[in-house]
């Protein structure tokens, strides 16, 4: 029953999302995978909020921190750097606020591919940095944001030979909505709520591709084997998936297109992912946001922190802060009533927490040093537990 070829991986071994869901991605059956087993992240309930329990809603965190570089960007970047291999490049580009660069020289690496990024000189988190260097990538840091760097790169990418990795290359949406597959089969059914932060608007485009994707499949399930199920139809046959989650994007209040209405030059958010003012799927976003009945929202950087505290200190997920801003943005509406009590919400952490650590470090309390003798440790406990 399975749809593997006789000499692929044993089906209990997960060897990552190409050969899990080769059928339903645009490569050929016999291009080897660049991969590092990414995807087949977990899908983690969130019990311990109070406002969760009260409104008797179900949500869950996917959590893409997971993935090898600890991003959702490695999701696109085996699709899109195994195609780059199939055309023969020899070398990547992108522009980025950290993860895609982070993502893009670690695939790279490991195809054995020159990597070149772009990034904003001074505004990525210390972690994507430290990865696009000791991956070897060239690493140009630009004085402008992550939007001018997008523009520079489209047009290098036009005139040399490089493959453009950034979400404008469609294969990189096609890795991504592989999440939304994911999504499906964990919870073996379609949430009715998917919030996640929008910064250059691939990641709620990929998504709501996947779900579409799924839905289809499920009206058109007549065959016992197929690429999702392999071999394990049950969930299409019984018909759980009815329907298509509202798509629901988040922005930081000073990078908010989607809110203005329009494009912006100047973002400004401590949330350095989603510091983006020229989404490349501004189009498609709408779209997906309009076709699911969704909507946009923003948050300030005081409610995006605030989230990714309350997510590390009673749930022990550590999030980077642009990640955090689709759980801040879902408690609100959940509190609201916009998500009604009842529902089942799944909330996109994109990045780790450790991705950042100047901002984890400058939010926390600091460590308190003492003699090590016994009295001082005792008195310092002593002190926290009244
Ligand atoms: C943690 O790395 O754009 O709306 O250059 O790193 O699909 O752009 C990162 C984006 C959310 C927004 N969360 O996703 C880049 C880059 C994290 C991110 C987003 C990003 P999109």
């Amino acid at each position: 029953m399975t749809s593997l070829a006789p000499d692929g991986p044993p089906r209990d071994r997960y060897t990552g999302l190409i050969d899990r869901y080769r059928d339903r991605l645009p490569l050929q059956r016999d291009t080897a995978a660049i991969s590092l087993g990414e995807g087949d992240t977990p899908l983690i309930p969130l019990s311990n909020i109070p406002i969760v329990r009260d409104r008797d809603v179900s949500l869950y965190a996917k959590y893409e921190g997971l993935n090898p570089t600890a991003s959702f960007k490695d999701r696109g970047m085996t699709v899109a750097v195994t195609k780059a291999i199939e055309d023969g490049s020899r070398a990547v580009i992108c522009a980025s606020t950290g993860n895609t660069s982070a993502s893009a020289a670690a695939y790279a690496a490991r195809a054995g591919m020159a990597a070149f990024v772009l990034i904003p000189e001074g505004k990525i988190a210390l972690g994507k940095l430290a990865q696009a260097m000791m991956h070897g990538a060239l690493v140009i840091q630009i004085k402008g944001n992550f939007d001018a760097g997008m523009a520079l790169v489209k047009k290098i990418a036009d005139e040399a030979p490089v493959t453009l990795v950034n979400s404008v290359n469609p294969y990189r949406i096609q890795g991504q909505k592989t999440a939304a597959f994911e999504i499906i089969e964990q919870l073996g059914g379609v949430p009715d709520f998917h919030c996640l932060p929008v910064g250059n608007a691939g990641n709620i485009t990929a998504h709501w591709i996947g779900y579409c994707e799924y839905s289809s499949a499920a009206g058109d399930h007549t065959t016992a084997a197929c690429a999702f199920c392999q071999g394990n139809c049950a969930l299409l046959a019984r018909k759980v998936v009815d329907h298509r989650p509202k798509m629901v994007g988040y922005q930081a209040t000073g990078a908010a297109p989607f809110l203005r209405g329009e494009l912006l030059d100047h973002p400004e958010t401590i949330a350095t992912a989603i510091r983006i003012g020229r989404p490349q799927s501004w189009e498609q976003a709408w779209s997906a946001s309009r076709e699911s009945h969704g909507w946009f929202d923003e948050l300030t950087d005081d409610e995006i922190l605030a989230a990714q505290k309350l997510l590390a200190r009673s749930e022990g997920i550590f999030c980077e802060p642009a990640s955090a801003i689709s759980v801040a943005g879902a408690l609100r509406d959940i509190e609201k009533g916009t998500i009604p009590p009842g529902s089942r919400v799944v909330c996109t952490l994109t990045g780790h927490g450790l991705k950042d650590p100047d901002t984890a470090i400058g939010q926390s309390t600091a460590p308190t040093t003492v003699e090590a003798e016994m009295a001082a440790v005792q008195r310092v406990i002593l002190e926290n537990m009244k």
